[in-house]
């Protein structure tokens, strides 16, 4: 799907009270207003319009707006996260995307999802079951994808270690071709339900980078994992590289700062 759209939310200014199980020591919220700058600048150069939601002190972990609602061609779902800390964060994104979808079904208790957990490849959505997602919760949006006509596979990757969200570990660029972390790539090729014509294999010292996104014609991708680049060189895109090493501090990748549509 072509995007046109996005809404992002700017980090606050105590960001680094957010979330996070990194050991890499807090963000440098400075920085990482420029880099979320840098990531806007790259989603306009790809010919989106972006929708900015103000920050809000009381959601240190707000900036990160894809887990709060999945977004589709065909409608919306907004979610209700698995960390109490960030429920509230899903009203202040149902004002933006209400300009944009008239019907805004939500997650109901005492379903979880998270939108990091949910990765869509033409159609076909994989809803990974999570520290964040449960099972309620993943079998709730599958219907809601239902009665908007896609399909839906749930998968669980709550042994797959490291993982946060299952976009943590896997990106679909388009065509049937993956970015797959190597360590979950077994457990991917299991799957029912995906079309895999090729999965590109992100060697274990660059796993940060298989959160990735292609938008439109290019591909997003984390400054810093040279492999990564050029294996999406290989695959004919120029890949747009964007600093996130502050993010990354937040258990942060490129997925979660936008809802694209
Ligand atoms: C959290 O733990 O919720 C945030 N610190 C990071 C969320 C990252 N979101 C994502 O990967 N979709």
């Amino acid at each position: 799907m072509r995007f046109t759209r996005a809404v992002v939310r700017r980090p606050s200014h105590n960001f680094a009270s957010g979330l996070s199980s990194a050991d890499e020591g807090p963000p440098d919220v400075a920085k990482a207003l420029e880099q979320h700058q840098c990531y806007c600048d790259a989603l306009r150069h790809c010919g989106l319009r972006l929708t900015y939601l103000e920050p809000d002190p009381a959601f240190p972990d707000g900036t990160f707006v894809e887990d709060t609602a999945i977004v589709t061609g065909r409608g919306a779902i907004l979610t209700r996260p698995g960390a109490p800390s960030r429920s509230g964060e899903v009203d202040q994104v149902a004002v933006a995307l209400r300009e944009f979808y008239a019907d805004l079904p939500h997650i109901a208790a005492p379903g979880t999802v998270d939108g990091g957990d949910v990765c869509e490849a033409d159609g076909h959505f994989v809803i990974g079951v999570s520290a964040r997602t449960n099972e309620a919760g993943a079998k709730q949006l599958a219907e809601h994808l239902r009665r908007l006509h896609y399909t839906a596979t749930i998968v669980d990757i709550r042994s797959a270690a490291g993982l946060l969200h299952l976009k943590t570990g896997i990106a679909y660029l388009g065509d049937g071709a993956w970015m797959v972390d190597g360590k979950i790539q077994d457990t991917v090729r299991s799957w029912n339900g995906l079309r895999v014509s090729e999965l590109i294999t992100v060697g274990a010292h660059e796993g940060y980078a298989a959160n990735c996104v292609r938008v439109n014609d290019a591909v997003l991708l984390p400054a810093g994992y040279p492999r990564v680049a050029d294996a999406v060189r290989d695959k004919g895109f120029a890949p747009l590289l964007l600093d996130m090493s502050e993010f990354r501090k937040m258990d942060g990748g490129l997925s979660c700062l936008s809802l694209r549509f």
